[in-house]
């Protein structure tokens, strides 16, 4: 197979560099008018505009020759079809057959899945609508308020963006709640504002091994059956989202209260699987199977579009451009929307447990970069914190500005605000400030010569700054299904390319074996020596302060 940078469209790309390096957008936004129809493309409402980067018709075509070279469109219909493309696990790489709202089979191993899919999808729905309809009702017969989600990384971040940006949809009365973390403040600080009596737990795990899951789980009972002296009542206010349903039993799941889902469905793709149970709780079914039928139709333009038509292709293509030609380091998440404000986190998971690898899939040491940092904040408050940097620093940072057209919460002008700072800074990234521009300013206002000349260099923005702009009609469920699924897809195209398997995660399970040995030395109380110099002494430090009283 040949190395990526041995590729004839890489080697382009590289040579082309070098004429496009210093062309500045705003000179090319001058010569060409058309650079917007050009540069944009659409899905239903899903508007991405990307004539705001540092490229022209050649370097566009160049970057679409490099995804055919990879043969991005082979590793896609490999994808979709169910090959066991997750090299280090074995596996097929199946989030899309769980939203496949064609309901065409999809084979593994030879075995139809749809059946047991759209049988787990039947069973999310009986159980929601009967917690939702106030027919299952905790044990001494009040409605369940509040559902607690127990689970990490893979297991919480999905179906946690996906309630904190759907707010709007969900049931009055109803109320979910996400537990990740070991640290015993988040399971304490949630069971202060709950009754146990109104409360359901859902202990999400697709290994139902992950330590901090199963202390989190297990203090939850504690705290339940301590509260209610009725250990029986653990079965009815308990359920579990699992592979692996001997361990689920072991902790009292009854059968019926479990869901289940399967080893070709990645941690970190998961939130379409039952893992989205507590978003179907939150929104009801029917609002989740619009998420799911969203990003269903964001699989099919992945299918079906060409490639220069093809939104998650174009966004993996331009990162590629920033990362390995520009050396850009970090890629910017920028949704101007309250509710979308964790959506950064969950694409920091995706995309960097996806793609933060150093091999490639012939198992050698790679010699290019791969995935990028993932960093973003809500517009406008990103404005008035890191965007100096942005502006005016020596990182470059491309990134995606999101923003919906119509707001849920009309507050006077404040909407047209949000968009008018949206606008405005793309705008101002793109084209910058020239010396005469920021001149011209200075001498209209009055400023005296002296003072002009100190402060004229830093009144100047070079510009040049790359930006996609994502602009949709409004944020709902599936508006939401096919932006999540299109950034999916846009990491699965960077993986092919970069020839690195984006679908194990050995960095996460390794974490996972670290802590176990240092545990059990920290309830000991004899001097640690056994680690290096560091380790030792900070847990011996650490040892003196715990046990000095
Ligand atoms: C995701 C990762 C990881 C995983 C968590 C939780 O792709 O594998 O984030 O989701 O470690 O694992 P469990 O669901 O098995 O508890």
């Amino acid at each position: 197979m040949q190395k990526l940078t041995q590729r004839a469209s890489w080697k382009a790309l590289q040579a082309h560099f070098e004429q496009m390096k210093n062309v500045h957008m705003r000179d090319m936004f001058a010569e060409d008018e058309g650079r917007f129809a050009k540069f944009s493309t659409q899905m239903d409402d899903i508007l991405l505009d990307f004539s705001k980067n540092r490229i022209n018709d050649e370097t566009f075509r160049l970057l679409c020759d490099l995804a055919r070279e990879c043969d991005v469109e082979g590793w896609r219909d490999q994808m979709f079809a169910g090959e066991p493309i997750n090299i280090s696990e074995f596996r097929p790489v199946l989030h899309t057959a769980l939203r496949n709202r064609s309901n065409t089979p999809v084979y593994v191993d030879g075995e139809n899945v749809m059946p047991k899919i759209n049988r787990v999808l039947a069973q999310m729905r009986y159980f929601t609508e009967r917690v939702r309809g106030g027919h299952l009702r905790g044990y001494t017969g009040q409605l369940i308020t509040d559902v607690v989600n127990i689970g990490i990384g893979g297991s919480d971040l999905g179906p946690h963006v996906v309630c904190d940006s759907m707010k709007p949809f969900a049931q009055r009365g109803l109320n979910v709640h996400f537990v990740s973390n070991v640290d015993p403040t988040h399971l304490t600080e949630i069971l202060k504002f709950v009754q146990p009596e109104s409360t359901l737990f859902i202990v999400s795990s697709k290994t139902f091994t992950t330590q901090e899951t199963l202390l989190n789980a297990h203090s939850a009972r504690r705290w339940f059956v301590e509260l209610t002296c009725n250990e029986k009542a653990v079965a009815r206010h308990f359920v579990a989202v699992t592979t692996n349903r001997q361990a689920a039993a072991k902790f009292g799941i009854l059968d019926e209260n479990m869901f289940e889902f399967w080893d070709w469905v990645g941690g970190r793709y998961s939130l379409w699987s039952a893992i989205g149970l507590p978003i179907a709780l939150y929104l009801g079914m029917d609002r989740f199977e619009e998420m799911l039928e969203g990003a269903h139709a964001m699989d099919m333009h992945f299918c079906a579009a060409p490639l220069e038509k093809n939104i998650p292709v174009i966004l993996a293509l331009l990162g590629i451009w920033y990362n390995n030609f520009f050396d850009a380091q970090s890629y910017g998440i920028m949704a101007y929307n309250q509710y979308l404000r964790r959506l950064p986190a969950y694409l920091q998971q995706l995309d960097m447990e996806s793609n933060g690898k150093t091999i490639d899939r012939q198992g050698q040491r790679v010699d290019y970069l791969t995935g990028p940092i993932i960093w973003g904040e809500t517009g406008s408050n990103c404005q008035h914190a890191f965007f100096q940097l942005m502006h005016q620093g020596t990182k470059p940072v491309p990134s995606d500005f999101l923003i919906p057209a119509r707001t849920r919460n009309p507050l006077g002008e404040q909407h047209t605000v949000l968009l008018a700072n949206y606008f405005a800074q793309t705008r101002a990234l793109m084209k910058g400030k020239t010396r005469e521009e920021a001149l011209e300013e200075l001498q209209e206002a009055g400023t005296p010569q002296d003072v002009i000349d100190q402060v004229l260099p830093h009144r100047i923005f070079e510009g040049n700054k790359p930006t996609n702009s994502i602009i949709f009609e409004n944020l709902d469920p599936r508006t939401l299904g096919a932006l999540l699924a299109m950034y999916e897809h846009k990491v699965f195209v960077q993986g092919i390319i970069w020839n690195i398997n984006s679908f194990d995660q050995w960095g996460v399970e390794y974490g996972k074996e670290l802590a176990s040995d240092i545990l059990q030395e920290l309830s000991r109380d004899e001097e640690v020596s056994q680690y290096d110099d560091s380790t030792n002494n900070l847990i011996n430090y650490y040892r003196m302060m715990k046990f000095s009283d």
